[in-house]
């Protein structure tokens, strides 16, 4: 019985999913979900992705975390709109809880909508909130061996990023194990090693999101 529930939940929501696909495009809005562990640096990843981006497309940020606004100050502060949401609890954002948030949101004057899920290498993977991509954040101190022992979130990823690199010296963390680990697992992935931090070797994550954009007729 649970079983048969659990499925019929993911049914519910990827028919949301769905929904939500369709208004993005009808807006020509290019949606991007950004998972990682809680702290792995994905907030800090979109500041310096805004930075980059440097006004080439118009972007807004839907923020999911289980409690608090303080990642949506951070985005705001960068004058791009901004929307919370609290899970209260959930471990993972769903289609209905992005749904709902499009609601505070301009979507047709926006070319680029980044979704922060919760923290959590596990429960974001089962979750299709409706987005056209989706990109893992990979830090250095999380360690090496992430990829093989959390294989779905990496697999259905469109791309890695591998950040806080400036901890690569300190640190005995294999980038070509992670890379060849990805590649086995996610052969069409794109894989970009970043400090976003101090802002390096985000340019061409920005050019390859801004291409994305564009061919979406953003
Ligand atoms: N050295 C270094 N620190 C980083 C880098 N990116 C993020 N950090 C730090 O890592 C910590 C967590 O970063 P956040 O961007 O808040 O991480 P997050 O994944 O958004 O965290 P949650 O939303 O809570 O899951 C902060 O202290 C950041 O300053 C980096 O490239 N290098
Ligand atoms: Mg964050």
């Amino acid at each position: 019985m649970k079983i048969v529930a659990a499925k019929k939940i993911l049914r519910a929501n990827d028919q949301l999913a769905e929904e939500n696909r369709a208004r993005f495009k009808e807006n020509g809005a290019f949606a991007v979900n950004i998972v990682g562990s809680p702290g792995c640096g994905k907030t800090t990843f979109l500041e310096s992705l805004f930075r980059s981006l440097d006004g080439r497309v118009a972007p807004a940020v839907i923020e999911g975390d289980i409690a608090s606004s303080i990642d949506a100050e951070r985005i705001e502060k960068q004058g791009v709109p901004v929307v919370q949401i609290n899970t209260d609890g959930a471990c993972h954002l769903d289609a209905t809880m992005v749904t709902a948030a499009m609601d505070g949101l301009e979507l047709d004057k926006i070319e680029l909508l980044v979704i922060e899920n919760v923290g959590n290498l596990v429960c974001t993977a089962g979750f299709d909130l409706g987005e056209n991509l989706r990109i893992v954040i990979l830090s250095v101190s999380e360690g090496d061996d992430k990829i093989a022992k959390y294989p779905a979130i990496f697999q259905r990823s469109h791309a890695l990023v591998i950040t806080k690199t400036d901890f690569l010296a300190q640190s005995n963390f294999n980038v070509e194990r992670v890379v060849g680990d990805m590649r086995r697992l996610a052969p069409e992935a794109e894989i970009f090693q970043v400090s976003a931090l101090h802002d390096q070797g985000m340019d061409t994550v920005a050019d390859w999101l801004v291409e994305k954009c564009k061919a979406n007729g953003g």
